[in-house]
């Protein structure tokens, strides 16, 4: 057989990227060689629409097993009591549970994508904001934190159908418990996006949405260290709001129309391969080993934030609870779109991200998102952190400085490589 030398080339070249970089966007991770094997195997083969038990295909006891698997792994470590594995990524667990609880044109509450929200809580370019009436909530501009009062007043005023919490880029932690009672007060449902700090809260290290949100979805491949994909989950199947039924006159649950709104509602057949990597990948988060990582990812982050600011940097709220820090380089002088380019010259990877209130477009931005999931895997300890501000501080300080910038690359490269890429067995 003639390998395909072009895409395999470039996949090695890509491997040496990530061992010689530091990777700091905070929405990415290393998965284990287990991970990498489910997804790269022969499951990608068979179609299985339907849910295990229940499909439009034959041959499907096998991979029944293995979805079965990941629903209840993923069950026991939230705690849920109903999960659905086969969304292809978070946008799409989304778009089901939009699907699922909505009507087109219903008004729906989320976070601002500009104040550290995200696209699919009703970004006007996303279908969120293209089908369904978005308004949103933001941060206080002093404090940088969640206004919970504003949620209040907006949701009193307009009564939304939906308030969706959870960010992209936003530190703290979330009141999961005041969003309920807001919700409450105009039967509204709630959605928890937690995308991002899923990993903390499996681990118990920040609050548990699942007590108070109807709905939490999420995403697999960011702190959960799993595949790219999606999953949705619910601790109680509450009655759906719109009062549907069956043929045989009973109303259907939420977790009815949940997995109707994945499949057939917004997906056809779903990734096998992708879910049986995600069962690995709980599988791995319920040892006690993935509690210890998160911890240190959380005071990794803590440590960096702290020496951000000890070096004159401003941390939107001032520090981080989870993974991630959004740094408003403003004091700076330099754009979030020239500080991503200069770093990654020295091949220091972070995303230019927009900082609450921002006057620069989107493609430009005036802040760095940072996270610390990925080198924790890595094996980037409390000793190295300083190490690592101290190089992103000089390129942050001299961004055309050429001469420099590779000699932070060399430094880059003399910490990073050393270190394997996979270290979970
Ligand atoms: N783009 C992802 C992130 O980086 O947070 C969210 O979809």
């Amino acid at each position: 057989m003639i390998r395909d030398s072009l895409v395999f080339d470039l996949i090695k070249k890509e491997k040496k990227r990530q061992i010689n970089g530091i990777e700091l966007i905070a929405s990415e991770n290393f998965v284990s060689d287990e991970v990498l094997s489910a997804m790269g195997s022969v499951l990608t083969n068979k179609y299985a629409e339907g849910l295990p038990g229940k499909r439009y295909y034959g041959g499907c006891e096998i991979v029944d097993k293995v979805e079965n698997a990941a629903i209840e792994r993923l069950c026991e470590l939230f705690d849920a009591k109903w999960a659905n594995v086969q969304p292809h990524s978070g946008a799409q667990a989304n778009a089901a549970v939009f699907l699922a609880c909505l009507k087109p044109g219903d008004k729906i509450l989320g976070f601002d994508l500009s104040h550290g929200g995200h696209l699919t809580h009703g970004s006007p370019v996303n279908f969120s904001g293209k089908l369904y009436s978005p308004l949103f909530y933001g941060v206080n501009k002093e404090t940088g934190l969640i206004d919970y009062d504003a949620i209040e007043e907006i949701a009193m005023k307009e009564r939304p159908k939906m308030i969706i919490c959870g960010a992209s880029a936003y530190s703290r932690d979330w009141d999961y418990k005041r969003i309920r009672q807001i919700a409450d007060f105009i039967d509204a449902v709630i959605l928890a996006d937690i995308s991002h700090p899923a990993g903390l809260i499996a681990t118990k290290l920040l609050n548990d949405p699942l007590d108070y949100c109807h709905i939490v979805t999420s995403t697999t491949h960011k702190t959960l260290r799993g595949p790219r994909g999606g999953i949705i989950m619910m601790r109680n199947n509450f009655d759906n709001p719109f009062g549907i039924k069956w043929k045989n006159g009973n109303y259907r649950s939420m977790a009815s129309l949940l997995d109707a709104a994945v499949f057939p509602g917004t997906q056809g057949g779903p990734l096998e391969h992708v879910i049986a990597a995600k069962a690995v990948s709980f599988g791995e988060a319920l040892k006690p080993e993935y509690k210890n990582y998160m911890s240190s990812v959380k005071s990794n982050a803590a440590l960096m934030a702290n020496c951000f600011v000890e070096k004159g940097y401003k941390i939107i709220s001032g520090g981080t609870d989870n993974h991630s820090m959004l740094i408003d380089l403003r004091s700076k002088g330099i754009t979030g779109k020239d500080a991503e380019d200069a770093l990654v010259k020295a091949d220091i990877t972070v995303n230019k991200n927009m900082v609450p209130f921002d006057t620069e477009s989107p493609f430009v931005t005036s802040g760095i998102r940072i996270g610390t999931s990925a080198i924790t895997t890595r094996g980037i300890n409390q000793n190295d952190i300083p190490i690592i501000v101290e190089l992103i501080n000089k390129v942050i300080e001299n961004p055309t400085n050429q001469e420099l910038i590779n000699q932070v690359k060399n430094d880059t490269h003399e910490l990073m490589n050393t270190l394997p890429l996979f270290t979970w067995k």
